[in-house]
């Protein structure tokens, strides 16, 4: 399990695995992938952060026509992410039981584990991608012509290299950095990891302070690589990771931030919080044996408001917020505050 699953839990350090299927849908199709409205499926678990980016990105751009999307059972089995969220188990689209289906048509026996996000071919069935990094990065710049009108510019070119080097700091510390806490082997790998997730959120916090958003005054990809982890802060790596020095309630700066980015349309309305919580406590049984699922934290407060429009800035710059989620996309009751 790539993503820190049970089979990560070893006697060395966490560490992540380089995504195995890299190529790219560009607008000129160079890998043999060009971007094509309807051609491609982007199978997802609304648990999964690094999926999540995606599912965020394909909102804030109006690609939900262009880009169909499989939501997969949060709970995998030893198979892996499987669609039995849908009628007859199967999805609706690619007609297989099982996301590992795809990664077969498309390399045959690959030892790998089967992660999402990934973008699979609808009409040959096989995987294009299970490239997080890449994806949504690609979303942004390369599926331009398939944009919604007003979509913002969430990987500016003039903007790049401090979103990347934000995004690098962000990605180690944070996102990465309570998979290391959570699944560290031993007690020096635990304090190293949790030491640097709140050394790196306290200097997130200093940044945000009199910023509304981290680079720029809009929202941009290091704002949705944030996001991504900060949502599951108290439900999940508080407790289940052990990065319990606070909760990000506590932290005023980075909990209102948060919170106006989950009010924002394309970010709250994307987050499953009852996905999120029964895949952490129940799949990764190595570090939660009795695989019990928490019943807080109260998520209410989500909800409150956050004054952080006081900062200025412009969400979405020059462009407008997305429109309302398209049906049968909605997040159910159950995982919402
Ligand atoms: N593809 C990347 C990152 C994506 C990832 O880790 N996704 C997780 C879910 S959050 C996953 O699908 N892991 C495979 C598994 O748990 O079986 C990797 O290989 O590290």
């Amino acid at each position: 399990m790539s993503g820190g699953g049970n089979a990560s839990l070893g006697h060395k350090a966490f560490s992540r695995s380089p995504s195995h299927f890299a190529d790219r849908i560009t607008a000129d199709g160079r890998d043999g992938w060009p971007v094509a409205a309807g051609r491609y499926r982007l199978v997802v678990s609304r648990a999964c952060p690094w999926a999540s980016r995606a599912v965020i990105s394909r909102r804030l751009l109006g690609l939900e026509n262009a880009l169909s999307l499989a939501v997969a059972d949060p709970i995998q089995d030893d198979r892996s992410w499987r669609f039995t969220l849908d009628p007859g188990g199967r999805d609706p689209v690619l007609g297989i039981r099982f996301l590992g289906e795809a990664y077969d048509r498309r390399e045959t026996g690959y030892p790998g584990g089967v992660s999402v996000p990934a973008v699979v071919d609808v009409p040959s069935g096989q995987l294009v991608t299970n490239d997080y990094q890449q994806l949504t990065l690609d979303l942004a710049t390369e599926w331009t012509a398939l944009h919604r009108e007003g979509a913002p510019e969430l990987y500016p070119a003039g903007r790049r290299d401090e979103i990347d080097t934000v995004m690098a700091e962000v990605y180690s510390d944070v996102n990465n950095g309570v998979y290391r806490a959570g699944f560290a082997p031993g007690q020096q790998d635990y304090e190293e990891a949790c030491t640097a997730v709140f050394r790196r959120l306290g200097l997130l916090a200093e940044r945000l302070a009199g910023q509304r958003y981290l680079v720029g005054d809009t929202i941009t990809e290091a704002d949705i690589r944030l996001f991504t982890t900060l949502v599951r802060f108290d439900a999940v790596y508080h407790g289940h990771f052990k990065c319990n020095r606070w909760k990000l309630t506590e932290n005023p700066v980075l909990w209102a931030y948060a919170r106006d980015l989950y009010q924002t349309p394309g970010f709250g309305d994307t987050v499953d919080f009852d996905h999120i919580k029964r895949h952490y406590y129940q799949v990764h049984t190595g570090i939660n044996p009795t695989a019990v699922v928490p019943l807080g934290p109260d998520l209410a407060g989500w909800l409150t408001p956050h004054h952080r429009e006081e900062l200025g800035g412009r969400p979405f710059g020059e462009g407008t917020p997305p429109g309302p989620v398209p049906a049968g996309e909605e997040v159910p009751v159950t995982g919402r505050p």
